[in-house]
């Protein structure tokens, strides 16, 4: 079994499927190694109080307080808040259990202090006995806009309001042009001896491209001796959660690994990927991947178990030290 030991990881997340994989991550590295950075494109204010869904998500996963069913939110949540908001005939249309208010009150009292996102992200992970590190892509606004045949929507008005009824046509990332990426992401993209950069397996349109959108992260992960790696989102077809596939379908582009992979692109070409894992009921598209200049390594993709999570982490870095062993050789 290959040893990871020393090797420095960074791992680009959105919210359920990212934090799977980030679980797995954090179970076979330690926190001096493993860096995660979540989408906050996702990020907006309900009620008076800021929500970051995917932060909280990977927070919540790693500090094994997530609510595994819903895949958002905690585990043996209540629900007393929004009864009361009912009463109030206030919106109820976007669910905060007692809970996870808690984490946005505590994020609402912190920010009005003038404490970063990043600042306040590091306490909360403390607090609930997180140590591998979760940084924010920025602590910058950005937000997530859904240009739909009903008109353009804020990302959560799509995803949870409309439940991502309305036919997407595009996304815009309010914000983007500006926001300068989180100085910790930067820097360890930058590290010498970062070992691999892995993109989790989730929606590349509105968790990943959001950063990759963000200056010079891009060019950053260009020049990393590390291998860009992601881990595809579709399998057989389609997404194990969430609007990936109806959104590839509205785009036109084939619901399929290949299809994701050329939205990345291969490094080589002077886009994203030197890497692609794909699930082996894919198998059949390895060669088709491998035509567009990006290796593949098709293993079980879909993370049920905590070991599942574990299998994929284990066998996505073995997949990265290899190619960078192949980079070296020439
Ligand atoms: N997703 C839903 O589908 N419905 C909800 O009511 C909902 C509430 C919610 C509250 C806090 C939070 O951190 C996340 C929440 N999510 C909810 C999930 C979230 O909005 C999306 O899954 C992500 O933005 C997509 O990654």
């Amino acid at each position: 079994m290959t040893s990871f030991a020393e090797r420095k990881v960074l791992a680009l997340s959105g919210g359920v499927g990212g934090a799977k994989l980030a679980l797995g991550l954090s179970k076979i590295l330690t926190p001096a190694q493993l860096t995660i950075v979540a989408n906050t494109g996702d990020d907006f204010e309900h009620l008076g109080l800021p929500i970051s869904p995917d932060l909280d998500t990977v927070m919540y996963t790693l500090a094994g307080r997530n609510n595994q069913e819903q895949g958002w939110g905690l585990a043996d949540e209540t629900w007393q808040a929004m009864e009361m908001l009912r009463n109030y005939a206030a919106p109820t249309w976007f669910q905060l259990g007692d809970k996870d208010i808690a984490t946005h009150l505590v994020r609402r009292q912190m920010l009005a202090e003038g404490k970063t996102l990043s600042e306040v992200s590091a306490h909360l992970c403390r607090q609930l006995g997180v140590e591998h590190c979760l940084l924010p892509m920025s602590d910058d606004p950005v937000q997530t806009w859904v240009d739909t045949d009903a008109g353009e929507l804020p990302f959560q008005t799509y995803f949870v309001g409309e439940r991502c009824r309305p036919t997407a046509r595009g996304f815009r990332f309010a914000g983007i042009a500006t926001a300068q990426p989180q100085p910790g992401f930067m820097t360890r993209l930058a590290d010498p001896q970062l070992s691999a950069i892995v993109i989790c397996p989730s929606n590349p349109f509105v968790s990943v491209d959001p950063i990759l959108q963000l200056a010079g992260v891009r060019a950053a992960m260009a020049q990393s001796a590390a291998p860009v790696i992601a881990v595809s989102p579709i399998v057989a077809g389609a997404a194990i959660k969430g609007p990936t596939a109806k959104m590839m379908a509205e785009a036109q582009m084939p619901v399929s690994a290949l299809g994701v992979a050329e939205h990345y692109g291969a490094r080589a070409d002077g886009a994203l990927l030197d890497g692609f894992v794909i699930d082996e009921a894919d198998a059949d598209q390895v060669q088709d991947i491998e035509r567009l200049g990006i290796a593949v390594h098709a293993t079980k993709t879909v993370m049920h178990s905590l070991q599942d999570r574990i299998d994929l982490a284990r066998s996505t870095l073995e997949f990265a030290l290899d190619l960078a062993a192949r980079r070296k050789g020439g």
